[in-house]
């Protein structure tokens, strides 16, 4: 194991030894844990930091690469990790305050189909079984053809017929909106909430910690955003003017870094309403009040194919913005 290059995008094994390098090299301060598997047997890795140095410190997760294609979240993810381990000495005052939970890459099945078949993969890779015709029939995302044989799901590629997003899959308000029935759909919610072993890990290792956790942060890309819940209804968590009022603030502090604008509000107001995401879970299940989805560079002038030198701005700006949501964490505790 040795440290990572911020020169290019990194493949699921590279990511995994600079996780056990960090682990090994730093025991005192880092511990890796495997959380489960995904569905292709892949380990799912969360590295948890902890100085030791506060007792009964505030906890904060933050997960990346949910969306397989979403490269830049996976890096931005280990950039945090760095600068939290690797350069301890210049962030101690967030590390000793806060125990870190970070997963870079929360669907690394996704994340290597993205790399070796098909770049802009977004779900998992579980096996779904084929249905019938039938069961797609109240789906508003699905236009079927009546004519057709049932066999390849009714004019889909059959290619894109594997797999969840695990964005839709959490158990909270599973499949009310913005979600598909259709396995072959981007947005297929699963056939039951935690129908995957991706987000039954998660889920399961977040709700284990929930007493200690104050923020959930997932990022994703792209769009330059900071939202807050809900995302499966207009109406607003009764304590939205704090979220507004830390996420103003952090959005201020990566502003401040390279002049990059974001956006605040919630997912309905800024993008679409969305059901079964992790973000309305962390906060409506699991009871963590800053829980917040950003979305990363760019606007849409690269999209997911962001190259790798933004990379570096991308991390700063970020870690700027993660560090005034610690501040927050740790003082009000
Ligand atoms: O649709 C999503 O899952 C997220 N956007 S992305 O382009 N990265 O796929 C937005 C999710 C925001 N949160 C909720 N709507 N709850
Ligand atoms: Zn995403």
């Amino acid at each position: 194991g040795h440290p990572l290059t911020w020169s290019r995008f990194h493949r699921y094994k590279d990511i995994q030894e600079y996780l056990d390098y960090l682990g090994s090299s730093m025991p005192d301060l880092v511990k890796i844990i495997t959380i489960g598997k995904s569905s292709e047997n892949r380990p799912l890795k969360v590295a948890h930091i902890s100085s030791g140095k506060k007792k009964d410190p505030p906890a904060i997760w933050i997960d990346g690469g949910v969306h397989g294609r979403e490269w830049i979240a996976p890096s931005t993810a280990l950039f945090i990790l760095k600068q939290l381990t690797e350069n301890y000495n210049t962030n101690k005052g967030v590390v000793d305050g806060i125990d870190w939970y970070i997963m870079p890459v929360a669907n690394p099945d996704g994340y290597e189909y993205s790399h070796s078949t098909d770049r802009l993969w977004r779900k998992s890779r579980s096996k779904n079984p084929s249905k019938r015709y039938d069961d797609y029939r109240s789906d508003d995302y699905n236009y079927y053809d009546e004519g057709r044989q049932a066999r390849f799901f009714w004019g889909d590629d059959p290619e894109n017929c594997q797999g969840v997003d695990l964005n839709r899959n959490w158990d909270f308000h599973w499949k009310e909106v913005g979600a598909s029935n259709n396995p072959c759909k981007p947005t297929f919610a699963g056939d039951r909430p935690f129908s995957e072993p991706e987000t039954r890990a998660m889920s399961d290792f977040i709700m284990d910690h929930s007493e200690q956790m104050k923020a959930y942060l997932t990022l994703h890309s792209y769009s330059q955003m900071l939202l807050l819940p809900w995302g499966y209804t207009k109406q607003n968590p009764k304590d939205y003017d704090d979220l507004m009022y830390l996420g103003r603030k952090a959005i201020e502090s990566l502003t401040r870094m390279y002049g990059t604008p974001y956006k605040i509000g919630t997912s309905p107001s800024l993008l679409y309403p969305t059901s079964g995401s992790s973000d309305d879970w962390a906060k409506g299940r699991a009871g963590i009040k800053y829980s917040y989805t950003l979305e990363l560079r760019d606007k849409g002038t690269f999209g997911f194919l962001l190259p790798a030198t933004q990379i570096v701005p991308t991390g700063r700006e970020t870690f700027a913005a993660v560090k005034t949501i610690a501040k927050h964490v740790m003082n009000s505790d």
